[in-house]
């Protein structure tokens, strides 16, 4: 044998032996893993989904903070590995399907499987793909503005005050269609996301993701379904008698060409970019002018609160109930303000990095009433992954999704013109059963006209996912879906070149939403329970747990348990009942609808 020949036969031994090293190695470690049992593999997917949690968590802070390319690259590099772990863990974890287990192994597993936002296929060239598609669609959200010329451009904050205070029809038109340019570009791209995302879901065992996302309330996918239709029969007469009197108060202010009286409303004229929530109209429908007062706008102007002062003054509510402050890293971390230099997004949102040890909001605050709420519902998350914080990393959610978005709209039910000027947001509360339907209409136009809206959403993706909806028919779906449940329509022409719901967060975000539905009707039933254990006497309404430590005590103890229970045991040990229910709603507005009927006396109302 030549010194070659030699030389690389050896070579070959060596890498025969290498090769056969590795293969046992790996077979060493299926077979660790195939005698693992199900309570320790438990316990070694909570020890990883800690540390992968913290990686995409910071990933996707950075990203959303600061959207650049690099940054959707490092988002996008976080998400893929998430991903990968995630289809690998959920094949291992099949193999319990048939065990016999523990309750709470087995909602872990469950758990599990439900354990993405984005279920990604297992091939590892889609996968990446899919998670490249999912960071550039929410970048495009939120680098997105309206330029009616080259320098004059203004981001989705500035554009939603418009939407607020203009009562101008064709500029509130024009601004209206201007925003909804964003979204064209992201059709297609979302149309190849639908198809990745199913194809995840998919192998996870779903149908396709809506079924995936009907499947997270400890009920069949089905019952679901059937149980958002129930709780939207209940509420949908209070819609119905709220939208009357808008349309026809609207009719007077913009003349009855522009708001036709037997028609749906042009979605442009609700004080909101998507006719989601209207208390900015509301001085156009306060039924008793000048009596009560409840401008927080004015007050947060005249003392001129910082953003950080705001928030504060949501903690301080918290801390009323008993619960701690925030974290000091809570204060440092949190971006409270729009950076004036780069994209960011602005949605709000609550974070619970680090397991829920490190804690941060995500806004770009106002000096609005309407935003100090949404303050007081992000800390609601906050204080939620705060509570849950010492569960496993796979019980630490709400006990279903509404929960979640809940915990800070119950605190808002709570800023009653008592709190308000206890704390020194308005002057002085009027006690007068006029008082009572001014407040009542202002909640009203938030709570009662998102009922709808936060009902169809999902509906539409429902039926993307499930392909009742094709990409040709994407905005004639979502339209008719706004027109049937909301009755708004859109106030210029639009067709399949436009993508409507892509101008909403959560559609790019891809955020399930009927969360938000729930939320509105538990809010009401969570508020009753509270007021009841914080020993209120009197109507609903007017009930503020503020300083209740014994009604603190029991929210607190529902929100540690996390998603470690059904949501009907949490619920039950709250309020008594295993069932959502509208009745609280119904209830609290009572003295408002008893007005709105008579307003609509004689009017056609319906669309
Ligand atoms: O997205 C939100 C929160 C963050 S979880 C600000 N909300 C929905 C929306 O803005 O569309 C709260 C109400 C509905
Ligand atoms: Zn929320």
């Amino acid at each position: 044998m030549t010194n070659l020949v030699r030389i690389a036969a050896s070579l070959v031994l060596l890498f025969l032996f290498v090769a056969c090293a590795e293969r046992k190695a790996e077979q060493a470690a299926a077979d660790v893993t195939s005698t693992e049992t199900a309570d320790r593999f438990v316990a070694r997917v909570n020890a990883e989904l800690a540390e992968l949690n913290r990686e995409t968590g910071a990933a996707n802070w950075v990203r959303q903070t600061y959207i650049t390319d690099d940054t959707a690259i490092v988002a996008a590099a976080a998400e893929e590995k998430y991903a990968a772990w995630h289809s690998a863990t959920v094949q291992q974890a099949n193999r319990y399907d048939d065990e016999a287990l523990a309750p709470g192994t087995r909602r872990a597993l469950d758990l599990l499987k439900l354990g993405t936002e984005l279920p990604a296929p297992a091939d590892a060239a889609k996968r990446k793909e899919l998670t490249k598609i999912a960071t550039e669609l929410q970048g495009m959200y939120g680098a997105g503005k309206y330029c009616r010329s080259g320098d004059d451009c203004r981001s989705l904050p500035e554009l939603e005050d418009f939407m607020a205070n203009s009562r101008d029809y064709d500029e509130l038109m024009d601004v209206w269609q201007g925003w909804r340019g964003i979204a064209p570009p992201m059709r297609e791209k979302y149309a190849r996301y639908a198809e990745l995302v199913n194809e995840g879901a998919n192998e996870l065992g779903y149908g396709d993701l809506g079924e995936m996302w009907r499947s997270g309330y400890d009920m069949s996918p089905a019952e679901f379904e059937q149980e958002t239709a129930r709780l939207w029969a209940q509420v949908k007469p209070l819609y119905d008698q709220l939208h009357c009197h808008v349309r026809a108060k609207l009719g007077a202010v913009y003349g009855e060409d522009k708001v036709p009286q037997d028609g749906p409303i042009p979605a442009h004229l609700l004080g909101n970019m998507w006719s989601q929530q209207w208390s900015s109209i509301y001085d156009l429908l306060e039924p008793y002018p000048g009596v009560a007062d409840f401008d927080v706008d004015a007050t947060l102007k005249k003392k001129d609160y910082s953003p950080r002062e705001m928030v504060r003054s949501a903690e301080n509510f918290y801390v009323s109930l008993g619960m701690p402050r925030l974290p000091d890293s809570f204060w440092e971390r949190s971006q409270f303000t729009e950076p004036r230099d780069r994209d960011v997004v602005c949605h709000a949102s609550a974070w619970g990095l680090d397991g829920g040890k490190d804690l941060r909001i995500k806004m770009c605050i106002k000096q609005t009433y309407e935003e100090l709420r949404v303050i007081y519902h992000e800390l609601g998350h906050n204080y939620y992954q705060g509570a849950y914080k010492d569960q496993p990393p796979l019980f630490q959610g709400g006990a279903h999704s509404g929960f979640h978005e809940a915990i800070g709209d119950t605190i808002t039910l709570s800023m009653t013109p008592d709190y308000l000027a206890r704390v020194g947001l308005i002057d002085s509360p009027e006690e007068s059963e006029q008082a009572v339907i001014n407040r009542q209409m202002l909640e009203a136009l938030d709570k009662i006209a998102f009922l709808p809206f936060g009902k169809l959403i999902d509906e539409w993706r429902w039926g993307v996912f499930s392909g009742a909806i094709k990409p040709g028919n994407y905005n004639a779906a979502w339209w008719d879906l706004r027109t049937r449940y909301q009755g708004v329509s859109p106030p210029v022409a639009r067709s399949e070149a436009d993508f409507d719901p892509g101008a909403k967060y959560h559609v790019p975000s891809n955020r399930s939403y009927t969360r938000y539905f729930l939320a509105h009707i538990l809010q009401f039933q969570l508020q009753r329970s509270l007021c009841e254990i914080a020993g209120h006497e009197g109507d609903l309404a007017s009930c503020s747990i503020y300083g209740s430590k014994e009604a603190g005590e029991r929210f607190y103890a529902m929100m540690a348990a996390g998603q470690s229970m059904p949501w009907q045991d949490a619920l039950e040990k709250l309020t008594g009942t295993r069932e959502m229910d509208a009745t609280a709603i119904i209830d609290y507005f009572s003295p408002l609808m008893e007005y709105l009927k008579e307003q609509n006396e004689g009017r056609r109302c319906g669309w």
